[in-house]
């Protein structure tokens, strides 16, 4: 049996080894998948906090991260639906420059359970590898772009630009810490959501479904 106040300081820390475990004793504890991955969050942001006031430096984010990650596994079978019918293909992947995974692929796993079938690029993506994936993969509807740090935004903005170049219609949504509202707008992205959660909402409505 864990609480979140354990599985938070487990990630905080970077106990990649113990999370897991950690994860599955909440859950079996009666907690809900989503306050635990809440609880993960936070925990994310005062790693951030910690890293901005220079008590930790980039290889304690980087563990931080992967305990997050473990954490992430054995949420996902909880959080993953069973839809049978298909939405289409949406193609996903952080901007170029930007190596951050972790709430890109929570947007994967959000959009997966809501239907979509996922082609996910990974990290770093240049805008052409968004086109490309449109062009080899089946029934695409939807591309979806998370840019996570403010230094790429304009790599976010090429990649809605690049990838309504070659395909007008396509639906675009993007994502990320430093994006807003407006900013997804102003880039002509089709739309924008603050968290994984409404990402599977609002994809849904912009294919029309
Ligand atoms: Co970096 N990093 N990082 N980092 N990192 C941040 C983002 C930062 C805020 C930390 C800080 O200074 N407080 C800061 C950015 C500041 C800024 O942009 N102005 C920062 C920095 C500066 C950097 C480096 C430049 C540090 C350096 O090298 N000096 C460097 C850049 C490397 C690069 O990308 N080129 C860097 C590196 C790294 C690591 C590699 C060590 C590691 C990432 C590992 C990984 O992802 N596998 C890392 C980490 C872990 C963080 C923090 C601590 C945590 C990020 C995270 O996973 N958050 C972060 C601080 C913070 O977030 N407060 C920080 C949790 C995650 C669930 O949230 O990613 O925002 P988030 O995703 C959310 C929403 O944004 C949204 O839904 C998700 C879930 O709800 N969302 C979408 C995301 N994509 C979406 C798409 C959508 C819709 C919603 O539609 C398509």
């Amino acid at each position: 049996m864990s609480t979140i106040a354990e599985v938070k300081t487990l990630v905080e820390t970077g106990k990649s080894k113990k999370v897991g475990a950690a994860v599955q004793g909440a859950l079996d504890a009666g907690l809900a998948a989503q306050s635990i991955l809440d609880g993960m969050i936070e925990s994310m942001g005062v790693v951030g906090e910690k890293f901005s006031a220079g008590e930790i430096f980039v290889p304690e984010m980087l563990i931080a991260a992967k305990a997050m990650s473990k954490g992430v596994e054995v949420l996902k079978p909880v959080m993953a639906g069973d839809n049978a019918t298909s939405l289409g293909t949406c193609v996903m992947g952080t901007v170029a420059g930007d190596l951050h995974d972790i709430g890109k692929n929570l947007v994967v796993m959000m959009l997966e359970s809501s239907g979509f079938d996922m082609v996910d690029l990974g990290v770093d993506v240049p805008a052409d590898k968004f086109v490309e994936a449109v062009k080899e993969n089946d029934n695409v509807v939807l591309v979806a772009c998370s840019g996570l740090l403010t230094t790429t935004m304009p790599a976010l903005k090429e990649a809605v630009q690049t990838v309504k170049a070659a395909y007008p219609d396509m639906k675009v949504i993007v994502g990320g810490a430093p994006v807003t509202p407006e900013y997804a707008a102003e880039i002509g992205a089709d739309g924008y959501a603050p968290d994984a959660g409404s990402s599977a909402a609002k994809a849904k409505q912009l294919i029309g479904a």
